[in-house]
C-alpha cells in the first residue's frame, strides 16, 4: 500500500518548508517538496532531500541506553554498536532511574539542582517546546535561558517595532532594491531565493553586506565585505546621508516615529568617512549605499541573524531596523525588512508551556541559568551546584561556546547526565543514560515558522523506529512516575495543538485543529476584520493580498511608533537612541595584539548547526576541516593553501587545512561548525569562541572572537 503524507521541516531553518513523504508499506520511500505550499514552493535544500538516510541511518539510537564505559569521546560510530560504550535497557528501567536519581538530587541539593538543556532540535510547536517545560516547570528545575541564538537581534528589532513581524517572503519579488544584510540565503534560506531571483528579472538590485562571501555574495549586483561587528556603523553613515540629503519620508516619519530629532542629532557623529575606518567600507560606497536604498522604491532588507553574533549585536539590528522607518518603505509591497517573521503566530504559549506550574513546586519562579555560558554553569555554579543535566532538542558539546570549558564540566563524574536524542553525538559521549528521540517522520506536530506566515500541520508517516519516543511522550512518562497529579500531563498531542490554537491572536480566527489537517498549510488570517485594518493591502492591478503590518504606523510599542528613542534602553544604561563602539574583541582591541585575526566561527551550508554533519550522503557536500584566510594574512605567516595550521587563541587551539580562496578579507579567517568527534583532535570551532553575551537579549557572540594562525612546529 502506499500513500502520501503532509509534513513540515522541523529543523531550526527560517523556511519550514512543506513536506511531502510517500510511504510503501510503513516504509518512507520518498521525500519532496510540498509544490502547493506558497513560499516553500515544492523543492527542498540539499541536506533535507537526503532525508530517508538520516530517518533509516543506521546509527540511529534506537532504545534506551544506559552507560558501561568511561565518560568521553568516542569514534563517530562506535556509540552506536553495544554494549561498547552503552547498555541496551528497556523504557521502564530508564525512566524509573531517572526518577530515583532526579527525586535524590531534589531532596539533597533542592530541585534547582537540575538543569533542562535544549535548543533547536526541532521547532514543531509542541515537540520543541510543552510537556517538557511543564515537566520541569512542576519539578521546580533551574531554568534554562534559551538565547543561544536570537535574542539580541530580537530585542534589538523590538527596540524600534515592538514585534518579530516583517516583510513577506512573496513581497520580495515586488522589491526594487534588495539588502541581504548578514543573510546568508542560499545556505540558511534558500526558499526567498526565488523571490529575488524574480524581482531581479524585473530589474531589482542585489546587494549583500558580508564579511563572508557566501554563494549569494558572489552572485549580488553589488557584494560590501564589511569588517565584522560594525554593521551599526554602516547603517549610522548612511542616516547620517539619508537625513542630511532629505532623502527620508518626512510624512511617514512624523505620523509614525518618536525620536527623529534626537536620531538626526546622533547621526551627525558618523559621516560615512569617519565610519569607513570602521567598516572597511569606503566613505563613496557608504554614500552610493544610502542614496540608492533611500530613493529606489520598493526596497526591501532581509537582515539575518549573522548580524547579531557580535558583542554589541543588539545596538547593530537596532541601527538596521531605523532605516525602514525613516525612508518610509513599510508603506510599500515590496518594502519594509525581514529579520523573523515569528512573532505574528502567537499561539497560546501558556497552556502549553504552564510557568505556573514553578510557583507549586517553588512558590517562586525557579533561578534562571543562562544557555550560552553552560560551561561555567557546570564548573562554577553554587548554592545548588548542576547535579543532573536532561539536554534534549539539542547538542550542547558541540554548538556551546568555550566547548573547553562545556566538556570539563560534562566530565564531572558526579553530574548525572541524560540526553533525548536520534543520534549518538558529541553530548551523548557525556551522558549517563541515552534515550532515543523521534524524528518528524514520526510523529505529530504544529509547525509555525520564522521566515514566512503559512502555519501548518505535520503529519507522521511512519510508525517509531526501534523504542523512539517524542518529547512530548518521554515527558509525559516522566510526569507520570513523579506522580504529578495536574491534568495537563495527561492531555494528548490533539487536544494541546487546540490549546495551542486557542490563542487571542486575531490572526489565528479559522483557523483550527481540523482545517490544518485537511489543507495542511494555511497562512495566518491577515484578512480578520477584528486585526488591524491597516494590515491589509491591494496592489492595483493584482488579486493579491499582502501584510504590510506597518503601513499607516500602529507599532506594537510602548508608544505606538518606532521607537527611535527608547526610553526602557536608557533605562538599562544603554543609548536610548542607538549608537556604535567597536567590539573589544575585534581589530579594535587590546587582545588584538596577541590575536590579530577575526574569526568567523560560522554555521556550514550543507549541515544545520551540528545536525546533518553525521549524514554520509551530506558529508559529501560539505568540506570539513577548513580555515578559510586571505592570501595576505596567509603568505605573512609562511602558509600556503592545502598546509595544515594551528588556530588558536587564550580559550583554545586547533588544527585546520588552509583554504585561500578569497571568501575573507585580510584580518578576517573563517572556520565552521560541526560535530567534534568527526575531527582527529575530537575539537570544533566553539573550542576558541567565548561565553561572552551581547548588549542586548544575553545572546552568543560567535562572531566577535579573536585568533592567531601559525604553522604548527615541528615535534621536537
Ligand atoms: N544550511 C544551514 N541553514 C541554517 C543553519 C545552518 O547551520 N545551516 N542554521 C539555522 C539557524 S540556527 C539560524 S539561527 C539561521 C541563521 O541564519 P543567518 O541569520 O543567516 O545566520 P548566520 O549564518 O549566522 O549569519 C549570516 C551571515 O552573516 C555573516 N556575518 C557574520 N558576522 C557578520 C557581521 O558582523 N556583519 C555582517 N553584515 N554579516 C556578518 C556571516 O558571514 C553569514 O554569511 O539559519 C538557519 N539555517
Ligand atoms: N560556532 C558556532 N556555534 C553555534 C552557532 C554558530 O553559528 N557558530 N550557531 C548557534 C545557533 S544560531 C544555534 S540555534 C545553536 C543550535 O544548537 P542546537 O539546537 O543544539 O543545534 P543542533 O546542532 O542542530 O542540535 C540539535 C540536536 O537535536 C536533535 N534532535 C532533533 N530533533 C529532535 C527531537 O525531536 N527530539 C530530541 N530529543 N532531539 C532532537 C538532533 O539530532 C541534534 O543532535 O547553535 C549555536 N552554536
Ligand atoms: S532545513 Fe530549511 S530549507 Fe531545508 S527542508 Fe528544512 S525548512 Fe526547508
Ligand atoms: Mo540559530
Amino acid at each position: 500500500m502506499q500513500n502520501v503524507v503532509h509534513a513540515a521541516c522541523p529543523h531550526d531553518c527560517p523556511d519550514a518548508c512543506g513536506v511531502l513523504i510517500t510511504v510503501e508499506d510503513g516504509r518512507a520511500t520518498k521525500i519532496q517538496g510540498d509544490p502547493a505550499h506558497p513560499v516553500t514552493r515544492g523543492f527542498l535544500c540539499a541536506k533535507v532531500a537526503k532525508y530517508l538516510d538520516r530517518v533509516y541511518s543506521p546509527e540511529r539510537v534506537l532504545y534506551p541506553m544506559r552507560r558501561v564505559g568511561e565518560k568521553g569521546p568516542t569514534r563517530p560510530d562506535e556509540a552506536a554498536r553495544p554494549p561498547q560504550v552503552f547498555q541496551r535497557i528497556s523504557w521502564d528501567e530508564a525512566l524509573d532511574e531517572i526518577v530515583r536519581r532526579f527525586r535524590g538530587i531534589s531532596r539533597q541539593f533542592g530541585s534547582e539542582a537540575i538543569l533542562p538543556f535544549s535548543y533547536g532540535g526541532t521547532l514543531g510547536a509542541l515537540n520543541g517546546s510543552s510537556m517538557d517545560r511543564r515537566f520541569f516547570h512542576r519539578l521546580g528545575a533551574s531554568q534554562l535561558e534559551r538565547t543561544i541564538c536570537s535574542m539580541a537581534g530580537e530585542e534589538g528589532l523590538k527596540s524600534v517595532i515592538g514585534m518579530k513581524w516583517g516583510t513577506e517572503p512573496e513581497q520580495f519579488s515586488h522589491s526594487r532594491y534588495i539588502i541581504a544584510w548578514a543573510a546568508n540565503i542560499h545556505g540558511n534560506n534558500v526558499h526567498l531565493w526565488p523571490f529575488i531571483e524574480e524581482a531581479r528579472r524585473k530589474g531589482a538590485k542585489l546587494v549583500v553586506i558580508d564579511p563572508y562571501r557566501t554563494r549569494t555574495a558572489a552572485c549580488a549586483d553589488w557584494y560590501l565585505p564589511i569588517n565584522p561587528g560594525t554593521d551599526a556603523a554602516l547603517a549610522l553613515g548612511m542616516m547620517h546621508v539619508i537625513i542630511g540629503e532629505g532623502l527620508y519620508d518626512s510624512d511617514y516619519v512624523s505620523r509614525y516615529t518618536v525620536g527623529f530629532a534626537q536620531l538626526r542629532d546622533k547621526v551627525q557623529e558618523y559621516p560615512p568617512e569617519r565610519v569607513a575606518q570602521w567598516t572597511g567600507i569606503s566613505a563613496a560606497d557608504t554614500i552610493k549605499l544610502a542614496r540608492e536604498y533611500a530613493t529606489t522604491r520598493p526596497a526591501v532588507i532581509r537582515v539575518n541573524y549573522g548580524v547579531q553574533r557580535s558583542e554589541r549585536g543588539g545596538m547593530a539590528m537596532r541601527a538596521i531596523t531605523m532605516l525602514p522607518c525613516i525612508t518610509g518603505s513599510w508603506k510599500e509591497v515590496g518594502g519594509g525588512l525581514q529579520l523573523s517573521t515569528s512573532g505574528a503566530f502567537g499561539l497560546n504559549r501558556a497552556a502549553l508551556d504552564r510557568p505556573d506550574l514553578m510557583t507549586k513546586a517553588l512558590g517562586r519562579p525557579a533561578r534562571v541559568v543562562n544557555m550560552v555560558k553552560l560551561g561555567k554553569a557546570l564548573n562554577t555554579l553554587e548554592n545548588p551546584p548542576i547535579k543532573a543535566l536532561f539536554a534534549y532538542n539539542s547538542n550542547p558539546a558541540a554548538v556551546c561556546p568555550n566547548h573547553n570549558e562545556v566538556i570539563r564540566g560534562l566530565r564531572r563524574p558526579d553530574l548525572f547526565t541524560v540526553v533525548h536524542e536520534q543520534f549518538f553525538t558529541d553530548t551523548t559521549d557525556y551522558a549517563d543514560m541515552v534515550l532515543p528521540a523521534t524524528t518528524f517522520f514520526e510523529h505529530k506536530d504544529l509547525q509555525t515558522a520564522y521566515g514566512h506566515y503559512y502555519l501548518q500541520m505535520s503529519h507522521p508517516a511512519i510508525a517509531p523506529l526501534g523504542e523512539c519516543r517524542s518529547n512530548v511522550e518521554v515527558f509525559r512518562g516522566l510526569a507520570e512516575r513523579m506522580e504529578f497529579e495536574e491534568e495537563c500531563f495527561r492531555e494528548s498531542v490533539d487536544q494541546m495543538m487546540d490549546a495551542a490554537l486557542s490563542a487571542e491572536n486575531p490572526w489565528l480566527a479559522g483557523i483550527d485543529r481540523a482545517r490544518l489537517e485537511r489543507e495542511g498549510h494555511v497562512r495566518l488570517n491577515f484578512e480578520n476584520p477584528l486585526s488591524r485594518d491597516s494590515s491589509q493591502f491591494s496592489v492595483p492591478g493584482s488579486q493579491a493580498n499582502f501584510f504590510l503590518p506597518f503601513a499607516k504606523g500602529e507599532f506594537p510599542t510602548a508608544s505606538g511608533k518606532a521607537e527611535l528613542y527608547n526610553q526602557s534602553l536608557k533605562l538599562q544604561g544603554l543609548d536610548p537612541v542607538v549608537e556604535f563602539t567597536p567590539p573589544n574583541e575585534s581589530r579594535h582591541g587590546e587582545q588584538a595584539k596577541a590575536f590579530p585575526l577575526e574569526l568567523l566561527a560560522r554555521k556550514a551550508d550543507n549541515f544545520l548547526n551540528s545536525s546533518f554533519s553525521n549524514v554520509p550522503a551530506v558529508q559529501g557536500m560539505e568540506e570539513v576541516g577548513l580555515l578559510e584566510i586571505n592570501q595576505l594574512d596567509a603568505r605573512k605567516r609562511g602558509i600556503g593553501d592545502g598546509d595544515t595550521v594551528r588556530v588558536f587563541n587564550g580559550r583554545g587551539d586547533m588544527l585546520l587545512k588552509a583554504r585561500v580562496d578569497g571568501t575573507v578579507q585580510p584580518g578576517v579567517v573563517c572556520a565552521r561548525l560541526y560535530w567534534a568527534k568527526l575531527s582527529e583532535q575530537g575539537r570544533n570551532v566553539n573550542v576558541l569562541t567565548s561565553e561572552k553575551l551581547t548588549d542586548l537579549g544575553n545572546s552568543a557572540t560567535f562572531y566577535s572572537v579573536l585568533v592567531e594562525v601559525e604553522l604548527p612546529k615541528p615535534p621536537s
